[in-house]
């Protein structure tokens, strides 16, 4: 089990960070996704043995949000 906190640019409003929560929790691994709109940041919660950080990345980027 890992966390990371990611940067995320694009995310305006509480229908894009939704957006990004919801298109996280729909991978296998991933325990929890939590993100700011203040601080541009996402924090998840996955498992590094069903899942890796740069699927995390693809599937912000997937889903129209920039991972800095
Ligand atoms: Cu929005």
């Amino acid at each position: 089990m890992a966390s990371t906190v990611l940067n995320v640019e694009g995310m305006t409003c509480s229908h894009c960070t939704k957006a990004v929560e919801q298109a996280l929790m729909t991978l296998d691994g991933v325990k929890a996704a939590s993100a700011d709109l203040e601080a541009k940041t996402v924090s998840i919660d996955y498992d590094t043995a069903v899942i890796q950080e740069n699927e995390l990345k693809k599937t912000i980027n997937d889903a129209g949000y920039e991972v800095k």
